[in-house]
Parts: C-alpha cells; structure tokens; sequence
C-alpha cells in the first residue's frame, strides 16, 4: 500500500473523526491543527469536540501512537485537508466565501511536500476551489510540478472529496457512505480512491474536483430548498387552519412526493451556509436557492411572532422554551434557530423564560444571566406556553395531558 503515514490539517468536526478512523486502520496518521489545546487534549487521549463514541477512538489510537497530533506539518504520503470554509465579513448579502484557512494550509504542507504525495481537499467548498488550492502549492514549490501543468504525470497528485457525514452519526456515515472522488487527472482520482479505501465501505465514485465541489453544494442546497419548501406550508397551513403535519404525512404517501420537516429555522454550519456558495457564484441563476434561503431565515421570526402573541394573553407570561440547539439529540448551539429564538425573546421582553436543554450543563454566554436553565419537569409546571424549539428525545417521549392548561406552539410537530 502507497499511504503509510497520512496527515489530516484541521482537527475538528469532520478532520479528528476522519484522522482516528484512518489511524484505527493501522496507518500512522499525524493531525495538524493550528489550536495548541486541541492538539494537547487529543495527545492526551481525549478529544475536544462531541461526536458519539468518537473519544474511545480517539483514546485507543492515541494509545497505540497510530495517532498523534501536532501544530507543525510533516512530511507524509498523503495530506487530507479539513478546515472552515466560512463567509468573508460583508453587510452587502453577498456571502462570499472566505478561503483562507484553505491558503493557509496550503503554505503550511507545501515546505513538506514530496514527490508523489496527495493533497486532498475535503472542506466544502466553492466551485474552483480545489484548482485553487493547486495553484498556492504550486506558487510556493517551483521546484515540484502539479495536476494543472502536468496532468496525470505530476509530481504531486491533488483532489477535491468532499465530507458528507451527519453530526451526531460521523463514526458510522465516515465508513459506510460512498464518496464522490474529484481529481484533477486520472491518476489523482485512482489514488485518492487507493486512499479512501483504507477505510470506506461504500462506493468511491469517480469525477471532475469542480463537479465533486458541486456535488456537496447540490446535496445540502437541495435539503434546505426543501425544507424551506415544508416551513413555507407551515405558515401557509398556520392562516388556512390545517395540521401541517398531517399534510406533509398525507402527501408524503404518494410514492414520488418527500417533502421534509418544518421546524422553527434552519441552523448548523452546513446546511444554512453552502447553498450561499451557489448564489455567490452564479447570482442571478440562483434564484430559488436563494429564496428557500431567505424563507429559512425567516421561519424565527415567525415563531417569535406567535409566541409575542400568545405572550399579550397573559399578566406574567412564563414560556418554557424546550430545545436549544440546532437540531435533536446533540449539544451543538452554533447557528442554532432555536438560540436565537431565545435571545430575541428576551430581548423582547416576552416573559419569563425557563429554558430545558438536556444536552448542556451551562447556558450560552450570550443568554446566561437573562434565562433560566431548568429540568424538564420543573419548566412544565411554573409555565404556561410551552414552546418546543427542538425534537430531542426527552421531549418526544412527554405525555400531552401535563400539556392540557397550557398554550403550545410546537415548532417540530412532536405533539
Ligand atoms: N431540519 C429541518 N427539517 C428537516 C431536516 C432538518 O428543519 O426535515 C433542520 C435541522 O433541525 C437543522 C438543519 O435543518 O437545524 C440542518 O440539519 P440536518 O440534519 O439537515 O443537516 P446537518 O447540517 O446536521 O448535516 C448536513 C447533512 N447533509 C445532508 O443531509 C444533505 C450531512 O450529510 C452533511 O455532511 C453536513 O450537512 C455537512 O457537513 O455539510
């Protein structure tokens, strides 16, 4: 086998599983991150982010030294590339992506590089971003020839393979997922398939970097256009008196017709940022993804709306607010719809808010000291709206009669 040490740049969410799943396959893997206590929690075998199981991992390979972390590239067979692709800061809506942290990995690797190494890009990333990445190895090592002048015979082979695993499932979807593998020769693609092999059980599917790029972009656009598709019905079914629920349960029984789950916004760090990487580069032929954007975007809003409404029946209003995070059964709070509901709630003086969050012991800087954070049966008996911002399962197992006095405003449709 051509990859015996592999190093992975970027040791967070997609990059650390990725680096203990190919390190449990017996390959040395070195990670590379630019945050010093991330790299001291993983070399202590312990791990800084949450991802179900993903510490034992960490901890068994850490022990057996196939994995060690570092601040500082290394020289290594293959170089797997996992960090942020975020937004450049603007006020004018354009969303344009920000791709330094790939530069920046860039010039770290390429005093390293050798001869007959891979770079792989697996951030998501805009269309072109990957020839991007070629072009600033290229500019720092002359001395080394690269896909874009030398096709299949260049020294060092570069391909775009985009994640594509769940939060909260990344363990089982990192091997069991089939991977689309751009490379920008053939013989990129070959290697890269070599590589992903060592550790995926599904299908490595061969294509260009760009339409790789584009693949990912295409997969969450198409679920965020759809869920902007079912929050547009809920409102829709707010005004016409009809159980969105029912509906969508009802359409969704014919054999051609999916239509996914309204819920109060949509937050994360995939879903609600890559379809924008579409409209920043081709914005006017991106009318619909940016609309379902912009419908999903607006959903808290709503919700705030109906809750200041139900709020104005009350003298003292006590809301319990269930759910904070992004989406079920995790304790991730970035770009959460739910969080900012809250906030904007308090801002607005809605009421007294008991906030439930099974899955975090502290409450936010940004809304600690303003809400309470309670358990679940403390927080049904003082209010008198129940506001469900999230589906976790401590929820979805409530019975509906300790609900009966109370206002519901049921964003996820668990009840
Ligand atoms: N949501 C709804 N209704 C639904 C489904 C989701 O409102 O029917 C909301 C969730 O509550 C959440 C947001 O959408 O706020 C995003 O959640 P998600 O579960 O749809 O997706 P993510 O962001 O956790 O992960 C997505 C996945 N992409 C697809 O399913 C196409 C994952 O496979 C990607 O790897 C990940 O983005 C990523 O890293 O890009």
């Amino acid at each position: 086998m051509s990859f015996k040490k592999v190093s992975v740049i970027g040791l967070g969410y997609i990059g650390l599983p990725t680096a203990a799943v190919i390190a449990s396959r017996g390959i040395e893997v070195i990670g590379v991150d630019v945050n010093q206590h991330a790299v001291d929690t993983i070399n202590n075998g312990d791990i800084h982010i949450v991802e179900p199981d993903l510490d034992i991992v960490v901890r068994g390979v850490v022990s057996t030294g196939n994995l060690r972390a570092t601040t500082t590239p290394e020289s290594a067979d293959a170089f797997m590339v996992a960090v942020p692709t975020p937004f450049k800061h603007s006020d004018d809506g354009s969303h344009e992506p920000n791709l330094e942290y790939i530069k920046a990995a860039s010039e770290a690797i390429a005093p390293v590089l050798e001869k007959g190494n891979l770079v792989i890009l697996e951030s998501t990333s805009p269309v072109g971003a990957t020839e991007k990445m070629a072009e600033w190895l290229a500019e720092a090592r002359p001395d080394l020839t690269f896909p874009q002048q030398k096709g299949d015979g260049a020294d060092i082979n570069v391909a775009h393979c985009p994640e594509r695993v769940l939060p909260g499932y990344v363990l089982q979807e990192l091997v069991s997922n089939d991977r689309v593998i751009g490379g920008m020769s053939k013989v990129c693609s070959d290697r890269a398939v070599e590589l992903y092999k060592t550790f995926v059980r599904g299908e490595c599917i061969i294509t260009t970097a760009r339409t790789a790029e584009m693949a990912k972009l295409t997969e969450n656009s198409f679920r965020d256009v759809n869920i902007a598709f079912a929050n547009e019905l809920s409102i829709i079914c707010d005004k016409l008196k009809i159980n969105v629920w029912e509906l969508i349960a009802l359409a969704n029984r014919h054999p051609r017709v999916n239509v996914l789950n309204p819920g109060p916004g949509v937050g994360g760090h995939c879903i609600a940022v890559d379809p924008w990487f579409i409209v920043n580069s081709c914005p006017e032929h991106s009318k619909l993804i940016r609309v379902a954007r912009e419908v999903n975007d607006l959903k808290p809003e709503y919700v705030i709306g109906k809750v200041l409404s139900a709020a104005d029946e009350f003298k003292r209003p006590v809301i319990a607010c269930l759910g904070l995070s992004f989406k079920a059964d995790i304790d991730d709070l970035r770009e959460s719809p739910a969080l900012e509901i809250v906030k904007e709630l308090h801002k607005r003086q809605a009421g007294r808010l008991v906030v439930v969050e099974p899955n975090v012991e502290l409450l936010p800087n940004e809304i600690d000291g303003s809400v309470e954070l309670a358990s679940i049966d403390y927080a049904l008996d003082v209010a008198n709206i129940v506001l469900v911002l999230v589906d976790h399962k401590e929820f979805r197992v409530l019975e509906r009669n300790k609900l009966l006095s109370k206002v519901l405003i049921d964003t996820r449709g668990i009840f």
